[in-house]
């Protein structure tokens, strides 16, 4: 008798949901990825596995503005609390407008309130023991909005409010440590921010970061983020390098930084701003995670603090994998168990380096960090690489675009170079025997071409834990890359290799994925035309940069300082030059293309032509090893003379490094290096 189900205290799970949120819409019914679809979509699934019968169904009331104010300020409040009436029928569109990436409508107000209110009614019953956990199917999202600002689709933190209140005015609960986990794609900047400096919330994030350009782009991401004053050590960023991370990753992460903290912590109960965009097929995430993933995840948390648990969803934007995650997630609350699945693939190598730096930079702070990782999870033995996925992949990456190059991309759109330069797809259709074209392969121990070159059409970017190692293959070629402009100064160009910036750089690198210092560095004269132009970089600001003539003539000469790099690094190299943070199925420049170019000394890499410098080319050897170079295409050299394109003088802060690059290694006085600068700057073309 004892024995069945019936007899046992059901767990007891609250669900939240309310139609009247969906009022928040675009004003003239443009199509957003935060749209009121989404949560019906959740609520469609959960009704038909079943699940608001099984749940504990909450009721929806609005957040009380005093409730809100521990954590919004007074003008935010009465922002949101005004925006949908008619007296802002007018102004609406332009408030909007001047906020990062928020729309308002007449049911914005409604529905803000609302999921403020759900969020804190669930937190207060999971808090006080009326229920278990619980799931809060909200919209508008909230972990992006600040105190003061409404931000990234969010108008009020939900979460962050939750918090607050328990804290602050319901202290007789006994909420004393809150942890917030937030497995959004997105870092809550919103959320960061306002508990910096309060041990009592330990906000935890795990999302993309992609060096800084992954909304919402910037260093507030970032695992230095530690929290500040009595607040130290309880803020914990752990920043993707890139997309694609899946369930592996994640829970790698949970294994060696979340539950070692949360075990440490102790937590009176988890907020958990459960946004689904890091799931697999979303537009915005480009990640993997699957609903057994986000179950595991959720489990792995149960066992914290009782067990009181509260989901409040954030983003999610594949309407699908978000209403089969948030289903998943219900399912294991209710069953105290994850759903059934598996999952194959290990983690990335760079989330190894990542859950280092954030255990590394934690480890004053929570002793357990100071453990060394088993080195067996360490040097895998094989390492797993993200798949550069196609340019119009989806990410969400909100790095500036080079200014000049929306106009590059336009005028390269007439072919007039396409009769010059065999295009790299021409190359790549003949899978022949390059036998008698191999001097490099033969010298370096390079790979053969089907090896170095795994067919991409084959990979599909839905497969994340396809293994695609062209990098491991390019690992293993060098070339020499050679410098005429800025690189010229070793300082400048490691920026290229390990990242970040030096003197006179408004911006900083992101780097190769490989670190790995040049092996030698040289110094060269070629017979090519170095000159200055465009009229704005990222870089450098307002004023020229480097060119090479692609054609060479016996009168030119300019200096050139050569680094013996891998051929991975140059690809590195080459998508930086060119001002891109889109990932390539395959590397822009392979050991064939080498081949090709030993014959045909340039080669315009497709894939990039809307890029300045996506024109290679080959300038002989050294030491058996090709010297490669980028550059301008001849077309656009051509328009720089007839003065469609601007030639240029560089600006102060580029030529001061460049001269430096100069009189590190030639031979060349002061007086010299500044006349060639100068004569490159002013000579016709
Ligand atoms: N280039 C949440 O997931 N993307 N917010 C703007 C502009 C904004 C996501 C891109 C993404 C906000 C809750
Ligand atoms: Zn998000």
């Amino acid at each position: 008798m004892n024995s069945s189900p019936e007899d046992r205290r059901s767990v007891r799970v609250g669900l939240a949901y309310d139609e009247r949120m969906c009022l928040h819409a675009t004003p003239d019914g443009e199509s957003h990825p935060e749209n009121p679809e989404r949560i019906r979509a959740i609520w469609r699934k959960l009704e038909a596995e079943g699940i608001p019968d099984r749940c504990i169904l909450l009721k929806i009331k609005e957040a009380e503005d005093a409730i809100i104010a521990s954590v919004h300020t007074r003008n935010h409040i009465k922002l949101i609390r005004n925006i949908s009436s008619k007296e802002f029928d007018s102004r609406r569109l332009r408030i909007a407008s001047k906020l990062n990436s928020i729309y308002f409508n007449e049911g914005s107000s409604k529905a803000a309130y609302l999921a403020a209110g759900t969020v804190i009614e669930a937190t207060e019953n999971v808090a006080n023991g009326n229920l278990d956990s619980a799931i809060a199917v909200v919209r508008p999202p909230g972990h992006h909005a600040e105190a003061n600002e409404a931000m990234g689709f969010c108008l009020f933190n939900n979460v962050a409010i939750a918090a607050s209140y328990l804290l602050n005015e319901r202290a007789e609960l006994g909420i004393r440590r809150i942890l917030i986990v937030d497995w959004d794609v997105h870092h809550g900047n919103g959320t960061q921010n306002m508990f910096y400096s309060d041990p009592r919330v330990l906000y935890f994030s795990v999302h993309r970061f992609d060096f800084g350009s992954f909304y919402p782009a910037g260093s507030d991401g970032s695992h230095c983020m530690i929290g500040e004053d009595q607040g130290v050590g309880y803020n914990i960023n752990v920043p993707w390098e890139h997309g694609q991370c899946g369930d592996a990753d994640y829970l790698a992460v949970w294994d060696h930084i979340l539950i070692p903290v949360a075990e440490a912590y102790n937590p009176d109960i988890i907020l958990i701003s459960a946004g689904f965009d890091a799931a697999m097929g979303d537009p915005l995430g480009g990640c993997c995670v699957t609903p057994y993933g986000y179950s595991v995840m959720l489990k792995r948390l149960m066992k914290f603090s009782d067990g009181k648990i509260v989901l409040a969803l954030e983003g999610g934007y594949n309407l699908n994998s978000l209403a089969n995650s948030v289903f998943a997630c219900a399912i294991t609350l209710l069953e105290g168990s994850p759903i059934v699945g598996n999952f194959e693939g290990r983690p990335f190598e760079s989330t190894w380096r990542v859950i280092n730096e954030v255990r590394n930079e934690l480890k004053t702070y929570w002793p357990v960090f100071s453990i060394d990782l088993p080195e067996e999870i360490l040097i895998a033995n094989v390492k797993r690489y993200p798949i550069q996925a196609g340019i119009n992949s989806s990410s969400d990456s909100d790095v500036e675009k080079d200014l000049e190059n929306s106009n590059a991309i336009n005028f390269s759109s007439n072919n007039d170079v396409g009769d010059l330069i065999l295009p790299l797809s021409k190359l790549k259709v003949d899978d022949g025997d390059f036998g008698e074209l191999s001097p490099l392969r033969s010298q370096q121990n390079q790979p053969a071409p089907s090896e170095a070159y795994e067919n991409p059409k084959e990979v599909t970017t839905e497969t994340c834990n396809d293994l695609f190692h062209w990098r491991s293959s390019l690992s293993k070629v060098d070339v020499w890359y050679g410098s005429y402009g800025s690189n010229m100064w070793k300082p400048r160009f490691l920026c290229y290799i390990e990242g970040g910036k030096v003197e006179g750089m408004r911006k900083p690198c992101r780097g190769a994925m490989d670190k790995t210092p040049p092996k030698d560095i040289s110094w060269k004269s070629v017979p090519h035309r170095l000159f200055f132009a465009r009229s704005y970089t990222d870089t450098w600001g307002h004023g020229g940069v480097a060119f090479l003539n692609p054609q060479s003539s016996i009168n030119d000469k300019s200096y050139m300082r050569i680094y013996r790099i891998t051929l991975e690094q140059f690809n590195d190299l080459l998508i930086q030059e060119n001002v891109t943070t889109e990932h390539f199925e395959s590397p822009l420049v392979d050991s064939r293309d080498i081949e090709f170019l030993v014959k045909s000394s340039f080669m315009s890499v497709e894939s990039i032509k809307g890029g300045w410098y996506s024109n290679i080319l080959y300038l002989g050897e050294q030491d058996g090893i090709p010297i490669l170079t980028m550059t301008c295409s001849v077309s656009d050299v051509e328009k720089f003379k007839s003065g469609e394109l601007p030639v240029c003088a560089p600006p102060k802060a580029y030529e001061n490094t460049l001269l430096k690059g100069l009189l590190e290694g030639t031979e060349l006085s002061s007086e010299e290096a500044i006349g060639y600068l100068k004569d490159a700057a002013a000579r016709n073309l």
